[in-house]
């Protein structure tokens, strides 16, 4: 596999909106960002994901684009934007922006254009139709935030595709015209001097080429939009011409959010010269998906995200590099999902933070995790933000449940979980502002905060700290970023244990998230010998100990273990 100067690098992903407010009106922004660059250098991250800052109605938090060529008001201006690439760049750092281009926003110009001259060059940036005198919608899908995904079109006699809200007009792939738009805005932040992008929602570009129903899944009669991803074919016709035409130019470093590639398509998306140079490993985030709606989703157990982590990177061997996650903006927060009430706690939240980093690919860290934020309890259905929760809440309440018990899927599952502010101090509103912040901080600040762990030896953030120091270490950077992952099969329940090996080191990387202790069977070492000897790299406190082929571990203790060969 070719190397890249990516490879060995630690990302982190900022929320804006959430992260640091630096002028006291209770939202994020630039210089609130400027402002915890040291912090994010003494983690030792390399490269820092911002969600969309761009000028927007914020309708999905920024992922409604209303101009791609202007940073929104509340998050600062264009200068911030310039100051912060270059204060990055000055600390080894490079930024990427969000790149949501398979919709924009309806108050973009295009779409305002689009209306008033349907039939004009506007007309054709989006997906139009016309409308039927008898009211029968173009096609039965359902969009991912609820309801129908055809909307009038104003003051016109057409409608309007949108996949995600209504406020998010689906941008019409097919027009090259649209296309050389989006590739000129790609060149032109390449040119401000990030470093690349995270490309959201990207499989959702290529339609098929009837648009038709299909069987509604739904009492809503609505079916779900997968059937029409799974029908499209031909998105590498796109991404393949946005990679030569605008991120090769610039060795551009794109991170893609996809969902449902199609079998095979791997080595296509991040194989070599493929259309991106990584993509997230989202097989924890769909474990337990029902179409019937968030209130179905069935919970994850360690098992399961012992199977979900090994079974991506069986996947995708050597073929390229999978971005690693456990949470972000659209998930609750992992600690709280991974990690249920019994067994969650610094310690297990140290083994979950060892084994889901020293994977294969590149770990992505998202604001907060660091210090093992948690979801929050959501008591009331106005404390909602995001617009998909809110449709998750009525989808809950249609199909029965009580209002109680939805309000607990959704704390178990909203997304304004991951987008409280984040927790930098004890001190009024989390040290994240000095006013009230745009959404109310989760009250365990006062104990889960950035000021009380920073200094603490023991704490989650140090933790982390020593994680990617790890990874990053010049004697064992070799194994962690291009050795062969090999799963510990037959491990007892609870426990997550796997090597990586490299010619001549094998290092063992294990989580036991039960109470009591565990012993587990290491593989064989390559002269078919059994390892009798270990040193500890990093640990949790607990104890682990190698003996006889076998590894001891304590109860909630995790362990990475230097094995003598
Ligand atoms: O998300 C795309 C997406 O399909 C899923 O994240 C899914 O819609 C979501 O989890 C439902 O709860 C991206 C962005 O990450 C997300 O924040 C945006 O809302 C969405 O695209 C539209 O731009
Ligand atoms: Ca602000």
């Amino acid at each position: 596999m070719q190397r890249k100067w990516w490879h060995d690098k630690v990302a982190y992903q900022i929320y804006p909106k959430s992260f640091m407010d630096s002028n006291g009106d209770g939202i994020g922004d630039l210089q609130g960002i400027i402002s915890k660059l040291d912090y994010l250098k003494d983690l030792g991250v390399d490269i820092v994901w911002l969600s969309p800052i761009y000028q927007s109605p914020l309708a999905d938090e920024g992922y409604d684009i209303s101009d791609y060529y202007a940073i929104d008001p509340r998050f600062g201006t264009m200068e911030d934007m310039e100051e912060l690439i270059a204060e990055a760049k000055k600390r080894g750092m490079t930024v990427l922006m969000d790149l949501v281009v398979n919709h924009c926003s309806d108050e973009h110009e295009w779409f305002q254009k689009a209306c008033q001259d349907p039939d004009g060059k506007y007309g054709k940036f989006f997906y139009l139709r016309d409308k039927d005198p008898d009211g029968k919608l173009p096609t039965n899908w359902r969009s991912y935030f609820g309801g129908s995904c055809w909307e009038e079109l104003p003051g016109t006699d057409k409608l309007y595709l949108h996949v995600f809200h209504k406020k998010q007009p689906d941008l019409n792939w097919e027009n090259p015209e649209l296309r050389e738009e989006v590739y000129k805005n790609i060149r032109w932040w390449m040119e401000k001097g990030i470093g690349g992008f995270r490309i959201d929602a990207i499989i959702n570009i290529k339609k098929p080429a009837v648009f038709h129903d299909y069987p509604a899944d739904r009492d809503d009669g609505l079916c779900t939009i997968h059937n029409m991803l799974l029908e499209a074919e031909g998105i590498g016709e796109f991404l393949g011409e946005m990679r030569d035409k605008a991120f090769a130019p610039y060795d551009a470093f794109t991170v893609g959010e996809v969902f449902n590639e199609k079998k095979n398509e791997l080595p296509l998306f991040i194989g070599e010269n493929g259309y991106f140079s990584t993509m997230f490993d989202f097989s924890l985030e769909l474990y337990g998906r029902s179409e019937k709606g968030w209130f179905d989703v069935k919970r994850i157990d360690i098992d399961a995200v012992r199977d979900c982590m090994f079974g991506a990177q069986k996947k995708i061997g050597d073929i390229g590099f999978y971005s690693n996650i456990i949470e972000n903006h659209d998930e609750p927060r992992g600690a709280s999902r991974l990690l249920s009430d019994e067994i969650r706690n610094d310690d297990t939240k140290k083994a979950l933070a060892a084994v889901y980093f020293l994977r294969r690919g590149l770990p992505f860290i998202y604001q907060g995790q660091e210090i093992g934020m948690e979801n929050k309890k959501i008591r009331s259905v106005d404390e909602l933000d995001d617009i998909s929760s809110i449709d998750a809440y009525k989808v809950a309440r249609n199909a029965g449940l009580t209002e109680e018990e939805a309000l607990e899927t959704l704390s178990f599952h909203s997304r304004d979980n991951a987008r409280t502010p984040m927790q930098w101090s004890n001190q009024e509103h989390a040290g994240f502002s000095t006013a009230a912040p745009w959404m109310k901080e989760n009250p365990n600040y006062v104990r889960i905060n950035v000021q009380e762990q920073q200094g603490r030896e023991d704490s989650v953030l140090s933790f982390y700290k020593k994680l990617v120091a790890l990874r990053k270490d010049p004697l064992y950077k070799e194994t962690f970023v291009y050795g062969d992952f090999e799963p510990c099969e037959g491990c007892a329940s609870g426990v997550i244990a796997y090597l990586r090996k490299s010619a001549g080191q094998t290092i063992l990387v294990a989580g036991n998230f039960n109470p009591n202790g565990t012993t587990l069977q290491l593989p064989k070492r390559a002269d078919g010998e059994t390892f009798t000897e270990g040193t500890l790299l990093l640990g949790n406190g607990k104890e682990a100990a190698v003996a006889d082929g076998c590894v001891s571990i304590e109860g909630f203790g995790c362990a990475v273990i230097l094995l003598k060969e």
